[in-house]
């Protein structure tokens, strides 16, 4: 049988935050809103740069019923497709001037986990101790700094699987098998954590949904994604408004823009909780939302017939 929204056989895990908190996952996935303070992020990019306005954004996205923010500072758009050279490097002083402001001010405001997306272990390291709860990595380590920050605060991290840098990563893309790839390769990641000092039961992983791969292949790791469940750990599912879902739609109308792919985000969404997705990564929290309750409501209602 296919798994339930709510099974309760389901596996659970328990993320050990600061001061004492814990992120229960397992079962309804956790909603993660998307909080960007960029000027080129691709769907949201200059919405929130000012950090009033962000602030007001990441309290709505609380009200909405986001379980944790992720706040992140540089755009991670991969270059050699679809957005040529992709994002730009931002150094780290930076990143951390945007993510500095709006970090202290939301955690004045809520007791809520605050994550945030970084690939450099000196802004890991400033967040966690401004009171960030977890990090984010899309880079899985690269930068041996976050390691070292993630292991030192004892807190949880998210290794997201990708291939190649930023600026070329949509070029040659090659996989003879994607789903053992994926996996073997997020098992690697889940290896350098205990070399790098960090508990792996504090560990979340992520296939990496439009980080080098091409868009029948995203498809592929969102069907299948309970095929990444040997390896243990809760699966983060980041598919929202993603290119590949415009690349899905067979209407034969123009490619709906980044803003417009909120039935697609949500098709995948309620996919990857089907498939056992412990957490969802969306810019669109008030929906997520309401499609996970009224998914809830009629799975218990099948139970009970
Ligand atoms: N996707 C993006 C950024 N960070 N982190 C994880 N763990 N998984 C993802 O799939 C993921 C991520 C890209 O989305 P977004 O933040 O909206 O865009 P940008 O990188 O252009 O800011």
């Amino acid at each position: 049988m296919e798994p339930a929204i709510a099974n309760v056989s389901a596996p659970t895990w328990t993320l050990r935050l600061p001061r004492g908190r814990t992120l229960e996952l397992g079962g309804r996935p956790r909603v993660m809103g998307i909080l960007n303070l960029t000027p080129d992020s691709f769907s949201d990019g200059g919405l929130w740069l000012d950090p009033d306005r962000a602030v007001e954004q990441a309290l709505a996205l609380i009200e909405q019923g986001a379980d944790l923010l992720d706040l992140g500072a540089e755009s991670t758009r991969p270059g050699g497709g679809i957005y040529g050279a992709g994002a730009a490097f931002v150094p780290a002083e930076d990143e951390w001037a945007r993510i500095s402001p709006v970090l202290a001010a939301v955690r004045a405001r809520t007791d809520l986990p605050l994550s945030v997306d970084t690939r450099k272990g000196e802004v890991a390291a400033r967040a966690l101790a401004a009171g960030a709860d977890l990090i984010n990595d899309v880079g899985a380590l690269a930068d041996p700094a976050l390691g070292a920050a993630v292991a030192a605060a004892g807190c949880p991290v998210v290794l997201m699987h990708s291939r190649g840098e930023i600026p070329a990563m949509q070029r040659g893309i090659r996989f003879d098998d994607l789903l053992r790839e994926v996996r073997e390769e997020l098992g690697e990641a889940l290896g350098r954590t205990r070399e790098a000092g960090i508990d792996p039961d504090q560990v979340v992983l992520d296939p990496g949904i439009g980080f080098g791969k091409t868009w029948e292949q995203n498809l592929e790791l969102i069907a299948r994604l309970d095929e990444l469940a040997g390896l243990g750990r809760p699966l983060l599912l980041g598919a929202s408004r993603k290119s590949f879902l415009a690349r899905a739609v067979r209407s034969g109308r123009p490619d709906p823009a980044p803003a417009d792919r909120l039935g697609g985000s949500l098709a995948a969404a309620a996919w990857g909780a089907r498939k056992g997705a412990a957490l969802l990564r969306v810019h669109d929290v008030a929906e997520t939302v309401q499609l996970l309750d009224v998914w809830e409501a009629l799975a218990s209602r099948e139970d009970a017939a």
